[in-house]
């Protein structure tokens, strides 16, 4: 992959006292007993400049594959670094395996989980109707899924949307992540371990549709739980709400899901395809049903008080997936508005999927709408692009909130749908300064996958990584990232004065910069997936 990085990256580490910026940087071997490239610093460097081919004549060959550090006169060795075909690899491996690792109401056995293996927690067989949900006090069964971040619950809003993420690169490139690839208890059924791994969390989502197409908002504890395993958080559980946004979130990752288990298992995409016709209905003639908390709920509220890009992104799946009229009328009357930027976050990113998807069907999206949603992509992108180029770090983002590390993969999702459209070099390119971001290249100099890189997390705000008596957290698992509104500053310890970028604490109470969530980890894996699939072409 390309690198990147500025000339500020290398002054900032300088000695003050030492002779002056450098003029002359160093590609060495991993000890750093000798140099197998050299060039002149410029305002910008760029993989050629690394390669050797603008440094010397004579060394016009690309770095072999291997290990190497770059040094600098006066300011130093950096970390190691890769040269490899395929290079994100693992990390688009560990990242789907990090949702491996999110299983609720299973155990994981060593076999599958290595030294993470754990005690399985929340059978959610008995769940509570909470008032909220209209029913009268009783239970019911909804097993399964996956933990939503560093919590112990389930939210149908943060399940659909990162199903729907995590699909799109199913769609967009083919099977990531065939059978016996993640070694997960599925590895060797003959299907896509892709496509099983998803399926856990669709199993679920499945079972908080109530009988009247109506979903309930999330399955929860009424309090989060302590730092505890799995296991030892027994506290009740309770479906909580049924919202217009939920049910519109899973009406849409279900048609989505009906259309790619289709030769997965004809009879499970029938049922999905049943399932989101009787949410979209429910939602349709429920527009107004907003979820706030009830007053004895204080976990995550996963609000929006606006959901017509949950309703765009449900009528886009079923219109993909049916090509029906009503569907297709529904999105003329409320059609996707794809938005990025600051003060735009995840609640308005439904509409950039049901864009996406649109874009993914020329065959039945009639001509002239196709060429207006592609026009939204294409000239979003292209304004991200150009602010990649500009920014210090070469990053997609210019406001810095709460699980800002998302942003930047959203931004990147954004930057492949308009390289599928046109596959200028430009747009992968932007995708891998996002991604560089993501792995390394920014100022707090962390590789914000857990597990990975030189420099990761070590106390991410994940209660099995805090409770399992294992130093290092549990791998595959996306930092939120910087976040200049400091929600937790109580309990964090930010450093004082920090920039927005490095407004992020490697502490585990920082559940506002450190936490992990399922909405994070689902664009990190399309963005590497589909740089993966990409690279070479
Ligand atoms: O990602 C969510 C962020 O946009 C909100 O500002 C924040 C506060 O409401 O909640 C985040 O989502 C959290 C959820 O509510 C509970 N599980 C952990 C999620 C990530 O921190």
């Amino acid at each position: 992959q390309p690198i990147r990085f500025t000339y500020a990256d290398t002054a900032a580490g300088a000695d003050p006292l030492g002779p002056g910026p450098a003029t002359t940087f160093f590609v060495t071997t991993l000890d750093g007993d000798s140099t197998v490239r050299e060039g002149i610093l410029g305002d910008t460097l760029d993989w050629t400049a690394l390669a050797g081919v603008v440094a010397r004549p004579t060394q016009t060959e690309p770095l072999p594959v291997g290990e190497y550090r770059i040094f600098i006169p006066g300011v130093g060795y950096s970390y190691p670094f890769r040269v490899a075909d395929d290079v994100l690899h693992d990390a688009f491996v560990g990242s789907v395996r990090g949702l491996y690792y999110q299983r609720a109401g299973q155990a994981l056995p060593a076999t599958y989980a290595g030294e993470y293996a754990r005690a399985a927690g929340h059978p959610d067989t008995l769940v509570q109707y909470h008032p909220s949900t209209g029913h009268a006090p009783g239970t019911f069964s909804s097993p399964g899924g996956w933990y939503d971040a560093g919590d112990y619950n389930k939210y149908v809003v943060n399940g659909a949307f990162p199903v729907g993420q995590l699909l799109a690169l199913y769609e967009d490139v083919g099977d990531p992540a065939p059978d016996s690839s993640l070694n997960i208890p599925e590895s060797g059924n003959g299907k896509s371990d892709y496509l099983d791994e998803i399926k856990y969390e669709l199993d679920w989502l499945l079972t908080m549709q109530d009988d009247d197409g109506g979903l309930f908002h999330k399955l929860t504890t009424l309090k989060f739980a302590g730092m505890v395993m799995p296991e030892a958080a027994t506290k009740t559980r309770f479906a909580v709400g049924k919202s217009t946004t939920a049910t519109f979130d899973f009406a849409a990752a279900a048609a989505q899901a009906a259309r790619v288990y289709r030769n997965y298992d004809p009879a499970y995409a029938d049922r999905l395809l049943a399932a989101a016709r009787r949410a979209w209905a429910w939602s349709t003639a429920n527009t107004g049903a907003f979820f706030v908390n009830p007053e004895d709920v204080s976990t995550g509220e996963y609000g929006d008080g606006n959901a017509d890009d949950e309703r765009a992104w449900a009528a886009a799946e079923l219109f993909a997936t049916t090509g029906e009229q009503e569907f297709y009328n529904d999105l003329q009357a409320h059609p996707p508005r794809v938005r990025f930027g600051p003060g735009v976050g995840w609640t308005s990113y439904m509409a950039n999927l049901a864009a996406f998807t649109l874009l993914r069907h020329p065959d039945r999206v009639p001509r002239e709408f196709y060429s207006a949603v592609r026009e939204q992509v294409i000239t979003l992108a292209d304004s991200l692009v150009d602010l990649t180029d500009s920014s210090a770090y070469f990053q997609p983002v210019a406001a810095f909130g709460w699980g800002s590390n998302s942003d930047v993969a959203n931004a990147a999702m954004l930057i492949a749908a308009a390289h599928r459209q046109n596959p200028r070099s430009a747009y992968v390119n932007a995708m891998r300064d996002a991604m560089n971001y993501l792995l390394g290249h920014n100022p707090n100099g962390v590789c914000y996958l857990t597990g990975f890189g030189t420099r990761s997390p070590q106390f991410i705000h994940h209660r099995p990584s805090a409770a399992d008596g294992i130093d290092a957290p549990v791998p595959g698992l996306l930092s939120g990232g910087p976040n200049t509104a400091q929600q937790d500053r109580a309990d964090t310890k930010y450093k004082p004065g920090a920039a927005p970028m490095q407004s992020w604490a490697d502490q585990t109470p920082s559940y506002a910069s450190n936490e992990i969530c399922l909405n994070w980890n689902a664009p990190f894996t399309y963005v590497a997936g589909y740089l993966e699939a990409v690279s070479g072409k």
